[in-house]
């Protein structure tokens, strides 16, 4: 990105449904921190979303606060970037309400992480998880993002935003910045631990299958030695033959920038107990200093909540600037 244009923005969410994975830290936490450093960046809790599968009140409560404090841990509100909690600011269910009436029945219906979620929550199939992806331009679109950084899993849902806000332009002229998907090269898909076939994540109930980011250093590193791998004794990276032993390299290449090839040459003559020991240490080593600063958060609610304030306003601000130009442009009566 040019020094010399005008910052980049961007945008992100993410769910409290759980403690955030190793997937979620290195699919998009991780870029989220350093896009954050070169763009104008808002960050948020999307606990509007999270109400599509059924919560429990107080562990939501609880999810939602601790989700916060741990993009604060991460220093994303770093350079005067904004680290907000959706449901503060009403303005992305109004203009989601406004959205879901320039978005078609159709096109909503090809998305695979609804049929996915359909399967999975059969006795809850509401329509709030239906139109989740409507929600979801609603909050890129109110902020103008240029760039989402992403994992690949929420690429479809990018490409659904980009066609509302193209659409709605077609009608309206120039109203929305259509935004472009950012999804880093290393950790866009962390696979399970227990099947590497699957993608790692928080809601699965093997607790053997992912790595929380306050999974304590003994258990991080137990749970690494458990890890399925394959029977070949070398370490080398082949995602299709070697899916458990390629994730485990991904997973070390994002703790220590190391390549590929440095890491197959590090384990040359090693088998796969040293190579597993030493991912786990650096897993470890990585997560330290954000599970040092979560711990301090969290201990003071006062200081989270004032934080969520000062955010909010400044996010509705320009939430808030965004939705009153579409409603203009539809014809609402402005008063
Ligand atoms: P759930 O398990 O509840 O479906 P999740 O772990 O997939 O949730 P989300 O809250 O849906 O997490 O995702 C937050 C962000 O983390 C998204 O940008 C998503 O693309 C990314 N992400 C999630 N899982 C992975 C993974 N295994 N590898 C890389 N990125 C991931
Ligand atoms: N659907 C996303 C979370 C999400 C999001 C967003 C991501 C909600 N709103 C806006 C990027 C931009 C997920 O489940 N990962």
């Amino acid at each position: 990105m040019d020094n010399q244009q005008p910052k980049k923005k961007v945008l992100s969410c993410i769910q409290p449904t759980g403690t955030p994975t190793l997937g979620n830290y290195f699919g998009a936490l991780k870029n989220w921190k350093l896009m954050g450093e070169e763009c104008d960046a808002a960050f948020a809790v999307a606990d509007l979303h999270a109400i599509t599968v059924r919560q429990d009140p107080k562990e939501f409560k609880k999810q939602i606060m601790q989700m916060y404090a741990l993009l604060l841990a991460l220093g994303l509100d770093e350079q005067n970037n904004i680290v907000f909690v959706q449901s503060h600011v009403p303005e992305h269910s109004q203009l989601a309400w406004i959205l879901n009436c320039y978005t078609q029945f159709g096109e909503m219906s090809r998305m695979t992480q609804f049929k996915d979620k359909s399967i999975k929550h059969a006795d809850n199939v509401n329509v709030g998880l239906f139109s989740y992806p409507v929600l979801m331009a609603a909050d890129i679109l109110l902020y103008k993002a240029d760039y989402v950084p992403v994992g690949v899993d929420q690429k479809q849902h990018l490409e659904i935003t980009r066609d509302i806000a193209e659409r709605f332009n077609g009608i309206y002229g120039n109203v929305f910045t259509v935004p472009e998907p950012y999804i880093g090269k290393k950790g866009a898909k962390i696979t399970s631990l227990q099947d590497p076939t699957k993608k790692m994540s928080k809601s699965d109930t093997n607790t053997k299958s992912f790595i929380s980011i306050l999974d304590k250093p003994e258990t991080i590193v137990k749970k690494m030695k458990s890890a399925v791998t394959d029977s070949e004794a070398c370490v080398r990276f082949d995602e299709e033959n070697k899916p458990g032993v390629s994730n485990l390299m991904t997973i070390y290449s994002c703790c220590t920038g190391a390549s590929f090839e440095e890491i197959e040459n590090e384990f040359a003559s090693k088998g796969y107990g040293d190579f597993k020991q030493k991912v786990g240490e650096a897993v470890v080593e990585e997560l330290r200093p954000v599970q040092q600063e979560m711990e301090r958060i969290m201990k003071d609610e006062k200081y989270i909540k004032e934080r969520m304030a000062q955010n909010a306003e400044i996010a509705s601000r320009i939430a808030h600037r965004t939705l009153e130009k579409v409603m203009k442009k539809i014809g609402y009566v402005q008063i």
